[in-house]
């Protein structure tokens, strides 16, 4: 089997522990590799180099970090295939999808924060009374990167591009259930001529190697996408150095549906924001709220919809659904099924595991889920299970549809379906929710902000919010 190595100062090294993982392609349900178990010392060596290389990267022009970031789009752009086999293979999701959605929006978060670096200038402020005020940015120095699996290098990039042009050094941690394009990243970054250390990529567990870079003392932020508790877990470990920090976690998002929708529209949208990457995405939406006019109607052409997409090799082209990430997941969403119908849910379809013939026999598969009958505040509803289950809620009246979507304790996004704009506008105002749709889902303008309310996360990622973010203020003040 494949060993991965960790990438530290420009160089592939093997783990100072000398002990591996072993990493698993979930479609099959075998490992295929092994990832390093990294420590603290790795992480050490990790941030040495990156303060190494900081003393010059931090004095390159935006100009100049624009140009070396600019080309790691493009060698990732001219290997987009490959990668998405290494990211389809990791996560068990679509060919299809890493070739379509992944992999181009890794190349896109490259080429937005080049572009962006080259337009994000300082702040000035004149009065006769207060003088001349020029607030500067200056990069951070050494930051820590910290994505999940469900995306893996949608959302590494997500936070390496704007942590880099802005003149900062990395100390970057892929989940260690999906390892593989953040380690083949290094390659790409050696061609594009990043200076050795300015990235370091360290694999491994969270509680171990992640919790090292986030108590570290010379790491000044942390950059974080993953589980709310984890969330709450990486606060209490960097707080004592008083580090920046973002936060992106999970959700639990409401799909508002009006009888006055465009119904077609709705229902295949709907489809994807259940459904998309086996559900696990935090944008998903996992509780769908239906106007009591359209409800039964809904629940026939929804269910009839579902049945058709296809459970299968990911590697196929007309896959729909591939594999979840772990057998562990897996168990814990079915867990979910199993805690709906003793909630008083009412399973219309799916629920249960999915055990598919050849290559995949052996792989963490399970069916689309479409449950009932729920109560608004009970668990199923309240929990982010993170799987393809959606629950389905009526109501009455734009009033009850709102106080039902903000009943959570997460706040991240939210859809909402109607042809009044003007009552769409209304809603969109009165709904706890750091990203709203209306008529659409994962419509993504790279310039605006990105991030949830409540226990979907601190601050914001994209635009000026990241580069403000991996970057310190300094407000210049002159009389004359
Ligand atoms: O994420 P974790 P998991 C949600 C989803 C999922 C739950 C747990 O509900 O079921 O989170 O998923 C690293 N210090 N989302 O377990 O544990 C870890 O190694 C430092 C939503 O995969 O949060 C990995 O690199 N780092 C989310 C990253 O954190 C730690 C997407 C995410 O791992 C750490 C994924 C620690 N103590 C899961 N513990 C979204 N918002 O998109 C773990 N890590």
């Amino acid at each position: 089997m494949e060993r991965i190595a960790n990438f530290i100062n420009g160089e592939y090294v093997s783990p100072n522990s000398g002990k591996y993982i072993d990493v698993f392609e979930p479609a099959t349900g075998s490992a295929y590799a092994s990832v390093p178990n990294s420590n603290l010392e790795d992480v050490n060596a990790a941030v040495k180099a990156a303060e190494k290389a900081w003393k010059n990267w931090s004095n390159t022009t935006p100009e100049d970090r624009s140009i070396i970031v600019h080309r790691i789009a493009g060698e990732l752009e001219s290997r987009l295939d490959e990668f998405a086999e290494y990211e389809s293979r990791d996560t068990g999701k679509p060919l299809s999808q890493a070739v379509s959605v992944d992999i181009p929006r890794a190349i896109a978060n490259f080429r937005f924060f080049s572009d962006s670096i080259l337009n994000y200038k300082d702040e000035t402020f004149d009065s006769t009374e207060y003088g001349h005020n020029t607030v500067s940015r200056q990069p951070l120095g050494v930051v820590g990167c910290i994505s999940p699996w469900n995306l893996p290098l949608y959302l590494f990039s997500w936070k390496i591009a704007p942590a880099l042009v802005t003149g900062n050094c990395v100390v970057g941690k892929p989940s260690e259930l999906t390892p593989y394009t953040a380690f083949k990243l290094g390659e790409i970054c050696n061609k594009a001529g990043l200076p050795g250390g300015v990235l370091n990529i360290i694999q491994g567990l969270g509680m171990k190697a992640g919790s090292a870079i986030t108590s570290h003392p010379k790491i000044k932020a942390i950059s974080f996408t993953g589980g709310t508790k984890t969330g709450e877990i990486i606060s209490k470990s960097a707080a004592p150095s008083f580090k920046k920090l973002s936060l992106e976690l999970g959700g639990k998002n409401p799909n508002v549906i009006f009888a006055d929708c465009d119904f077609e529209t709705m229902l295949a949208t709907t489809i994807r924001s259940s459904f998309s990457n086996q559900g696990e995405i935090c944008l998903c939406g996992s509780r769908i709220l239906i106007e009591q006019t359209i409800y039964d109607t809904f629940v026939q052409e929804f269910v009839n919809r579902t049945k058709e997409l296809k459970i299968g090799d990911p590697k196929e082209g007309d896959t729909n659904l591939g594999a979840l990430i772990s057998n562990e997941h897996l168990e814990k969403v079915l867990g979910y099924v199993d805690l709906a119908r003793n909630e008083g849910g009412k399973i219309l379809y799916g629920g249960e595991k999915v055990q598919l013939n050849g290559r995949c026999s052996e792989g963490w598969f399970m069916s689309p889920t479409i449950i009932a009958g729920l109560a608004p505040g009970c668990r199923t509803n309240q929990e982010e299970i993170f799987g393809p289950v959606v629950s389905l809620i009526p109501f009455d009246t734009e009033y009850e549809a709102v106080e039902i979507a903000n009943a959570s304790k997460y706040g991240l996004s939210a859809t909402i379906w109607t042809s009044d704009i003007t009552k769409a506008n209304r809603i969109a105002e009165q709904i706890d929710a750091g990203v709203i749709w209306i008529n659409c889902w994962m419509i993504r303008d790279l310039r605006t902000p990105f991030g949830g309310m409540k226990n979907s996360g601190v601050g914001r990622e994209g635009g000026k919010e990241a580069l403000d973010f991996f970057t310190e203020q300094k407000n210049i003040c002159r009389i004359q």
